[in-house]
């Protein structure tokens, strides 16, 4: 399988924490873990919180958590609990996807990385699964303003299983799964029929196929890499029942945030954090205890997934 990693020693741009080249070099289940999230997706001290809850929960499941940052112009695969301290405080901290990771590194700046970024990172340290909460994806609108995330061409063409709790309803979801139907990105279901919605279980569209445990998830990917198909594989983890907010409440916000966003003019990759920020700010709150049980999720089962690859 080419995995474009590269031996970690040898590497100018990119430090793996000497734990998680211990667990690779001796095939032990690693997972990786975004760190936009931290940066742009939670407030303090929520964001430190979600951050340490999901590497304690894969520690719990057996995997060695790699949390992916950049610190002073260096990519960083697998974050010292200082480190993550240090991100989750501090400011301006520049959103990180494909496109200008090279401009953050050359700046000797930090920056956090986005799942397109994160699954590069973890691809080229040779880490094969990756938790996140959701996706970025087609925006509302979208056929017009050409506003789809880098997450979705990084599914497309880098070879990482990326668990999250499907894409929040303030992106469109149908033309999200068409996109990733063009690209060849299977998109399964973990233990559902139905593609999640984020703070809700489920949506109305269909996956293209429903696994119910870590090995056949595995088993999958094995599959998929050993025919030489090259792209990544979603499994879309619906969030736990007790934790989703009511359908209605998230509409409503998700209409006000969009109709915010149209009156500030907010753009390119400023779309996405506004939004959130924006929900977040008109549920009280609310939302934020539904995003921490779905990452804990979600990072739950990338270990379990991560535990039964590393049997194949
Ligand atoms: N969805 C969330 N929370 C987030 C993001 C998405 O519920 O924090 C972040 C992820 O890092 C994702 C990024 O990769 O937003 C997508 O941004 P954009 O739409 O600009 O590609
Ligand atoms: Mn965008």
């Amino acid at each position: 399988m080419a995995t474009g990693s590269v031996d970690p020693s040898q590497d100018r741009w990119m430090i793996v924490h000497p734990e998680v080249a211990d667990a690779l070099e001796h095939r032990r289940p690693v997972v990786a873990l975004e760190s936009t999230i931290i940066s742009h997706g939670f407030p303090w001290p929520q964001n430190l919180e979600v951050a340490q809850a999901a590497e304690a929960v894969i520690r719990r499941e057996g995997a060695v958590p790699a949390t992916v940052a950049i610190l002073d112009g260096v990519i960083r695969v697998g974050l010292s609990s200082e480190h993550i301290e240090a991100l989750a405080q501090r400011q301006g901290v520049t959103k990180v996807s494909r496109r200008n990771l090279s401009l953050v590194l050359g700046q000797g700046a930090w920056g956090a990385t986005t799942v397109a970024a994160t699954m590069w990172c973890s691809a080229r340290a040779g880490i094969r699964v990756f938790a996140t909460g959701g996706i970025g994806g087609v925006h509302r609108g979208g056929a017009q303003s050409f506003d789809i995330s880098a997450d979705l061409q990084e599914l497309a063409r880098t070879p990482v299983i990326v668990t999250c709790a499907g894409a929040k309803a303030i992106l469109d979801i149908g033309l999200t799964l068409e996109y990733l139907e063009t690209h060849g990105v299977p998109v399964i279901g973990y233990g559902t029929d139905r593609f999640p919605g984020f703070y809700v279980p489920a949506t109305a569209y269909a996956v293209d196929g429903r696994l119910d445990t870590p090995e056949a998830v595995a088993r999958a990917a094995h599959i998929h890499w050993s025919l030489g198909l090259e792209s990544g594989l979603l499994v879309a983890c619906p969030v736990p029942a007790d934790a989703a907010l009511p359908v209605q409440t998230m509409e409503a916000a998700i209409d006000r945030a969009l109709q915010a966003a149209a009156a500030a003019g907010i753009a390119r990759a400023e779309v996405t954090p506004f939004l959130l920020d924006e929900i977040r700010r008109t549920t009280e709150g609310e939302s934020i205890g539904t995003n921490v049980a779905l990452v804990r999720n979600n990072a739950a089962i990338g270990a379990r997934i991560a535990g039964a690859l590393a049997l194949l």
